[in-house]
């Protein structure tokens, strides 16, 4: 039999068993703590969430749907999967006869991936906004070189595009293609847009094509959920999401689709949706193996949480803390992409301040602010993209109201003044090595680098972090 000592190391904490990954863990905890989060795709999951994620749900294998398992003992796990489901289709007011969920993807791109395994043949015809326009990769992407995406591999993709002037999807010209190009599949969804999407017009554009209407509102689910941002559910066929950006869960992701009547033929005949099980089966088996049952059970958290007063004000918070600080970037002169934002991002291009996404994303990086280099309409390289993508619901999470933003702009406008005094000390073409080089190592800047760190961190230190019991 075996000694109970002989098990301890199995029960020993992190910090006694492993020092190594719990010191990485200490840091990247501290990092979080004493930094700016402006990546606008993340957050801070509640300690709840987090502590359904370290649960022994993790050890429970269950491929199949609950009351069809291949695996025995699943009788817990069925609950919670369907206590997941309902939740879902609560938070987004959804009738159970009209809307089926699905919510073992492992996140967003394994979700999209499921879905046009399941409804587009191969070689089938996808339209998605770009990427360099504001699109996610799984909605096509490819360049003249290279087919990038899996999505572009497996299916056709042909791109939408923004107005390079204005900045606003261009809605005639992506109905004019779809005209031509006859998609099985339009996608309404963004990584990098701060405008509503008009919904209604792109169902037109579908129906007038025949083709299905897909929103991926991974970056906006939150706010969907809160209700003060229009629903993708009104006019789509069906909803792919992320549950961690706005919705402040685990790394996980769903998919919805309706089912029941599509359309009534001009004949009077009835056409049926047939989404649920191609989708149900694309996922499992078709893609994945067991469901992460501890995913699901932070999920089920989330979603309770998005069910409350407090999730809904957090969320209006979030728009009006990203209206603040577009404007507040304007009065500074930057570009901020469209003027401005409807939702919890903006992009900010900063070709007119005389420098690059590449190079401000690093100086703030070095200060303690985290957002990403992001392409901005008209962009002709990648790897030199004009522009940073800055979101406040990290923040706000956090408890950052209109006049801290205050501070995070003013901290944004010193970096990029530190970006642009690093520039001028070099060649006007020196390479993005030399740029990095001034930043860490030459002793004029180090300084200065050093010093708006210790402010950031001071600053920031003040907030508390969400989930911050949890390791
Ligand atoms: N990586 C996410 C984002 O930042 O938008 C999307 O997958």
């Amino acid at each position: 039999m075996c000694e109970k000592q002989d098990q301890a190391w199995l029960e020993d904490s992190l910090e006694k068993n492993d020092e190594e990954v719990f010191k990485i863990i200490r840091k990247e905890k501290e990092r979080q703590r004493s930094g700016l989060e402006l990546i606008a795709s993340e957050n801070f999951a509640s300690a709840a969430v987090l502590q359904a994620l370290g649960s022994c749900l993790n050890n429970k294998y269950s491929e199949g749907y609950p009351g069809v398992r291949y695996y025995g003992g699943a009788e817990h796990i069925d609950e919670l999967e369907r206590l997941c489901q309902k939740r879902a289709r609560e938070v987004f007011k959804l009738d159970a006869d009209k809307w089926s969920v699905n919510v073992q993807p492992y996140s967003g791109s394994p979700a999209n991936f499921a879905v046009f395994t399941a409804i587009v043949q191969p070689h089938g015809r996808i339209m998605g906004l770009d990427l360099p326009d504001g699109g996610h990769l799984t909605h096509g992407f490819m360049t003249d070189k290279k087919k990038v995406s899996a999505t572009s591999i497996f299916f056709e993709s042909m791109p939408y595009k923004v107005h390079q002037d204005t900045g606003y999807i261009d809605y005639d010209r992506l109905a004019e293609n779809a005209k031509l190009f006859k998609p099985k599949v339009i996608i309404a969804g963004v990584s990098c847009y701060s405008r509503h999407l008009d919904y209604k017009r792109m169902r037109e554009i579908a129906d007038e094509n025949n083709a299905y209407l897909m929103a991926d509102m991974a970056h906006i689910s939150g706010l969907v959920a809160a209700g003060i941002v229009p629903s993708p559910f009104e006019h789509c066929d069906i909803v792919t999401t992320t549950t961690h950006k706005t919705l402040r869960g685990p790394r996980s992701g769903m998919i919805f689709c309706r089912k029941g009547v599509r359309k009534v033929t001009a004949a009077g005949k009835e056409e049926m949706y047939n989404l649920e099980k191609p989708i149900n089966e694309a996922v499992f088996p078709g893609l994945q193996g067991g469901p992460h049952n501890h995913a699901i059970g932070g999920v089920a958290v989330a979603l309770k949480q998005a069910m409350t007063e407090e999730f809904i004000a957090d969320q209006k918070q979030t728009i009006a803390n990203a209206r603040h600080m577009a404007k507040l970037l304007l009065d500074r002169g930057f570009n901020v992409v469209t003027g401005g934002t409807d939702n919890h991002l903006m992009l900010v291009n900063l070709k007119n301040k005389g420098t690059d996404g590449n190079r401000a994303d690093k100086t703030l990086e070095a200060i303690g602010i985290a957002c990403n280099k992001n392409s901005c309409p008209g962009d002709t390289s990648a790897l030199r993209p004009s522009g940073l993508r800055l979101g406040t619901p990290a923040l706000t999470s956090r408890g950052f109201k209109e006049q801290d933003f205050d501070k995070v702009v003013h901290l944004i406008d010193r970096a990029v003044q530190l970006t642009l005094d690093i520039q001028n000390s070099l060649e006007p073409k020196a390479p993005f090595k030399d740029f990095k080089d001034k930043l860490y190592k030459d002793p004029k800047f180090v300084e200065e680098v050093k010093a708006l760190k210790g402010e950031v961190s001071a600053f920031a230190s003040r907030f508390p972090m969400p989930g911050l019991p949890t390791l």
